[in-house]
């Protein structure tokens, strides 16, 4: 598996801490925090969120769709939502859907930057927050005042706290889908805001020192030249979805997010599952491309 990310993003570190846990060893492409992104704008055609796995000439966006990847690889089903039993799947997807925009705007700022000022030059570090500004100005996201953000987060780790209280991981034994949701926003807070997110003799400050233990399995750097061979030189994999609704199949379609960073993916509906849809990007560079995308949280729109 081939995963194109950045330090920084949390959802990357999501999916680098699950293949250590997986013990899958993985390709590393590291891409800039914001488009254009040379090494994978040409394969996407749209979309802009990361990261984004790719196998051969498969695209797998968002990480509801990684998961399943790695869970599938490593046989491991309480990985990814589909494979989940429904009260940890619920679980992850409210942190996902209401805990990670709290934590990530209650960033310290000057952390943050210090954070980028190793990684970027002054006007890449402009241009990033020009960027996220316009991401936040589209965002279809409820905007929260700070007060109501802490609440939030107080919630949050309460509920992580009470979780913990007969258990190692959130939900038993072992880790599921629902402690990497967890651990993702923990990591990123622990990356940009001042003090300790938990108490010193919390369960959870325990339960976030296990999970990082799982480290982030070997890995090798991956060049654009490499990418792109791997691309044209694979098929997309035999297709197994083929579920469709309303005679859907072979129609021009458009995908986008729903809720922030709104950049859509056209090409032709050629896989249809419960749990995602897949399109067929016809490339002069690589030849076809099949484009994963989940349903959760995306708006497919049948072109005319
Ligand atoms: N639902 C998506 C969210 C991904 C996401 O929001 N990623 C952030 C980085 S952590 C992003 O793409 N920000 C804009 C960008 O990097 O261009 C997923 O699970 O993959």
């Amino acid at each position: 598996m081939i995963l194109h990310h950045y330090s920084i993003s949390p959802y990357s570190e999501k999916i680098r801490l699950m293949l250590g846990y997986a013990g899958i060893s993985w390709q590393s492409s590291v891409v800039p925090p914001m488009p254009p992104r040379p090494t994978l704008d040409p394969m996407l055609g749209g979309y802009r969120r990361i990261p984004v796995a790719q196998i051969g000439a498969d695209i797998f966006c968002d990480t509801q769709l990684i998961v399943s990847e790695i869970a599938r690889i490593s046989n491991k089903p309480e990985l990814s939502f589909s494979g989940a039993t429904a009260d940890v799947a619920d679980f992850a997807n409210s942190i996902n859907e209401n805990v990670f925009m709290p934590v990530v705007q209650g960033a310290n700022p000057r952390k943050v930057l210090r954070k980028l000022a190793f990684q970027y030059w002054p006007w890449q570090i402009a241009g990033l927050l020009k960027d996220r500004v316009m991401v936040g100005k589209t965002s279809q996201l409820p905007r929260l005042k700070s007060a109501e953000r802490q609440v939030i987060v107080k919630q949050f780790k309460k509920d992580l706290e009470q979780k913990l209280e007969n258990s190692i991981f959130l939900f038993g034994e072992n880790p599921t889908i629902a402690d990497f949701a967890a651990y993702h926003l923990v990591w990123f807070a622990g990356e940009t805001r001042s003090g300790k997110f938990f108490d010193r003799r919390s369960r959870a400050r325990q339960w976030e020192a296990r999970m990082k233990r799982f480290g982030h399995a070997r890995h090798t750097r991956i060049n654009k030249s490499q990418l792109f061979t791997t691309a044209a030189s694979s098929d997309p994999r035999e297709l197994t979805e083929l579920n469709f609704s309303d005679d859907m199949a072979g129609n021009i379609v458009t995908i986008e997010p729903s809720d922030y960073a709104q950049d859509a993916t056209t090409g032709k509906l050629v896989g249809e599952s419960d749990e995602r849809w897949i399109i067929a990007r016809e490339t002069d560079q690589f030849g076809v491309i099949h484009v994963h995308f989940p349903k959760t949280g995306y708006k497919l729109t049948v072109s005319e």
